[in-house]
C-alpha cells in the first residue's frame, strides 16, 4: 500500500495554542493530507455525533467521542451529522481508520469498530491543545493503520499492588496511546493478586507482606543485619468481580487483557500458603526481598499440577483472551536436584536434565489451556525445552531470543529488555530519579527499538506478531511513580507499534510529543518532562 507522510513546515511545527489543528499526534498518521482550499470545518461542543444503527460497539464509540470530544451521541440519519461515525473502510487491518474533514463535516471511518476508536483518539489529540467551543479543523483526509497486530505493555501489580482505579487510569493511558494489550502480572514471589474460588486463603494470605526491602537489593544480600526493611505493610488482591469489571473495561476500549500466572519460578507467595508444593516443605513466607529465588514449584509432587489447573481454570473463566501467560522465566533448578519427588518423576519420565522438568510443566499446562480453548504464552526461556508450535514466545532477555523462536516457527512478542523495560532510569544522571532498576534506557533508545530482526527472512518476520513494554513495579508503588515510569516512553514505542522503520523521525516526534505533553498535564497524568 502506497503510504505518504505529509509533513507541515518545521515552521509550523513549532505552534502554539490555538494555531492551526495539524493531526500529527502520537502515534502520527501515515498520511495526512490537506485538501489545499484552506477552508475548515467546525467542531462545535454538544453537536451530534453519528452512529450506524443497532452496533452496540459503534454506540460505545459515539459515547467514547461524547467524553472526549464533547459530542452529543445520535443514531445516523439521512442528513450527515457534523461528526459521524461509520465503518466500512477497506483495509485488511481491522485497526485501520480514515479521518475526512471537509464539505460534509467530520466523518471517523474505520475497518471495524476499533479502527473508528483510534480514529477518535487521534482526533481527541489533535485538538487537545485547543480551548473554547468551538474548533477549527482545516479540510483534509488522515489516514492510519498499525504495523502490528500485537501492541502491548504489562503492569506488574504483584511487587506492588495498584488500585482498581489507577488499573482503569492504566488502561485509559493505553487506550490513548494505540496500544491493544495489557499484559497483566498477577503474581509474583512478593505477592499474590487474583482470588480464586477454589483456594480462599490463597489470596487472603498470600497478599500480604509485613515489609519490604528499603532501597535496592543489588549486591546486598538477603539475610540480617543488612539489608533495611521499611515498616509499612503492602497487601490487596482482586476479586474476581473486580477482575472481570476491568476486563470488561478494557474490552470497551479494544484492549484485551492477558494475565499471567508466573509457574513454576515466582511462586512463593503461593508457598507460603500452601507450603506442600515447595520440594523442601517450607516453611515459606511471602518475599519481602527481590530476585529470584530457589524455592518454586514442587514438580514431582502431583498435586503442583492440580494446583496449577484449578488455578487456571479460574483464570480462564475470568479473562477471555486467548493467550494466557504462564511466565516460566528465572525458575532455578536448585531445589529440583535435592528433592527425591523431583527426581523420582524425572526416572518415571525417562529424562536426565532438571531443566526437562520445566519442559514437562509447560507441555501439562499448554494442553490443559488447550483443553479450555487457549493459547499459551511464556517468557523466552520456555524456548529451551520443547515447545509446541503454538506456543508464543515473549522475548525479554536481549541476545539472539528473538530469532531462534521465530526460526523455530513460534510467534514472538518482542519485549527486549534494552528496549522495552520501562523499570530501568529514563535519565542518565540516576541521582535526579527516583530510585529504579540499575540499567538505563532513555526515551530516545525506546524510540529506536525494531522489533523485526534483520535476521530474519521475511517469511520468518511475519511470526513477530508485535512489541510490548514492561513496567515491573519493584521499585514503583504509587500510581503518580508508575505513570513517571510509563509516560513518555509509553509514547515512544507506541510509535515502534504502530509506524513502519521508514516513517519514524525522533527529530519530528519530539515535536509531537511536546503537544502531546500538554494534554497528559490536562488529564493529570503525570509524566518524566525531560527527554535524552
Ligand atoms: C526480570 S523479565 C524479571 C522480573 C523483574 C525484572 C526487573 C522477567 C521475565 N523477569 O521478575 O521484575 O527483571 O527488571
Amino acid at each position: 500500500m502506497k503510504r505518504t507522510i505529509l509533513f507541515l513546515a518545521a515552521a509550523a511545527l513549532s505552534i502554539s495554542a490555538s494555531a492551526e489543528v495539524n493531526y500529527q499526534t502520537i502515534p502520527c498518521p501515515q498520511s495526512i493530507v490537506f485538501d489545499g482550499s484552506g477552508k475548515s470545518a467546525l467542531l462545535v461542543k454538544g453537536q451530534t455525533v453519528s452512529y450506524p444503527a443497532e452496533n452496540a460497539k459503534m454506540w460505545r464509540n459515539a459515547l467514547f467521542a461524547q467524553e472526549y470530544l464533547g459530542l452529543t451521541p445520535e443514531v445516523e440519519k439521512k442528513k450527515p451529522a457534523s461528526v459521524s461515525l461509520t465503518l466500512g473502510l477497506e483495509s485488511e487491518n481491522p485497526d485501520a481508520y480514515c479521518i475526512t474533514v471537509g464539505k460534509k463535516g467530520i466523518q471517523i471511518q474505520g475497518a471495524s469498530e476499533s479502527g473508528v476508536f483510534y480514529g477518535i483518539q487521534t482526533l481527541r489529540k489533535s485538538i487537545a491543545d485547543e480551548q473554547g467551543d468551538t474548533i477549527r479543523l482545516p479540510w483534509a483526509t488522515i489516514k492510519a493503520e498499525p504495523r502490528f497486530q500485537y501492541r502491548g505493555t504489562m503492569l506488574d501489580c504483584a511487587r506492588h499492588f495498584f488500585p482498581v482505579e489507577f488499573v482503569k487510569e492504566f488502561i485509559d493511558i493505553l487506550a490513548l496511546h494505540g496500544v491493544n494489550k495489557f499484559h497483566w502480572h498477577l503474581t509474583d514471589d512478593q505477592g499474590w493478586r487474583v482470588e480464586v474460588k477454589a483456594l480462599p486463603e490463597l489470596a487472603k494470605r498470600g497478599s500480604y507482606r509485613p515489609h519490604t526491602i528499603l532501597g535496592s537489593n543489588l549486591g546486598v544480600r538477603e539475610t540480617p543485619p543488612t539489608p533495611l526493611y521499611d515498616d509499612t505493610p503492602e497487601e490487596g488482591f482482586y476479586t474476581q468481580a473486580q477482575l472481570r469489571e476491568i476486563v470488561a473495561y478494557a474490552a470497551e476500549r479494544y484492549i484485551t487483557i492477558i494475565p499471567e500466572i508466573d509457574l513454576p519460578g515466582h511462586m512463593v507467595a503461593a508457598l507460603s500458603v500452601y507450603p506442600e508444593l515447595g520440594c523442601t516443605g517450607g516453611p515459606y513466607a511471602v518475599k519481602t526481598f527481590w530476585g529470584v529465588d530457589k524455592d518454586v514449584l514442587c514438580v514431582g509432587n502431583p498435586k503442583t499440577l492440580e494446583f496449577i489447573k484449578t488455578v487456571l481454570g479460574e483464570v480462564c473463566d475470568i479473562f477471555p483472551s486467548k493467550f494466557i501467560h504462564i511466565g516460566g522465566d528465572e525458575c532455578p533448578r536448585t531445589r529440583w536436584e535435592k528433592c527425591p519427588k523431583c527426581q523420582a518423576k524425572m526416572k518415571e519420565l525417562g529424562v536426565k536434565k532438571e531443566s526437562e522438568l520445566q519442559t514437562y510443566i509447560n507441555r501439562e499446562v499448554e494442553s490443559f489451556l488447550a483443553s479450555r480453548g487457549r493459547e499459551l504464552i511464556g517468557w523466552d526461556e520456555i524456548v529451551n525445552g520443547g515447545l509446541s508450535d503454538n506456543a508464543t514466545v515473549m522475548f525479554w532477555r536481549g541476545g539472539d531470543g528473538d530469532v531462534v523462536a521465530a526460526k523455530q516457527h513460534h510467534r514472538v512478542i518482542n519485549s527486549n529488555k534494552w528496549f522495552c523495560y520501562l523499570d530501568y532510569y529514563q535519565l542518565e544522571k540516576r541521582e535526579t530519579q527516583p530510585l529504579a532498576f540499575t540499567r538505563y534506557l532513555p526515551l530516545s533508545k525506546c524510540y529506536s527499538m525494531e522489533p523485526v530482526s534483520p535476521e530474519l527472512t521475511p517469511e520468518e518476520s511475519k511470526y513477530i506478531l508485535g512489541a510490548q513494554c514492561n513496567l515491573w513495579t519493584e521499585y514503583v508503588s504509587s500510581p503518580d511513580h508508575a505513570e513517571y515510569m510509563l509516560l513518555p516512553r509509553l509514547a515512544a514505542l507506541s510509535e515502534v507499534m504502530w509506524l513502519q522503520p521508514a516513517e519514524k523521525d525522533f527529530g519530528q516526534f519530539k515535536v509531537r510529543l511536546a503537544a502531546l505533553e500538554k494534554y497528559y498535564r490536562r488529564l493529570g497524568y503525570k509524566y518524566c518532562p525531560h527527554y535524552e
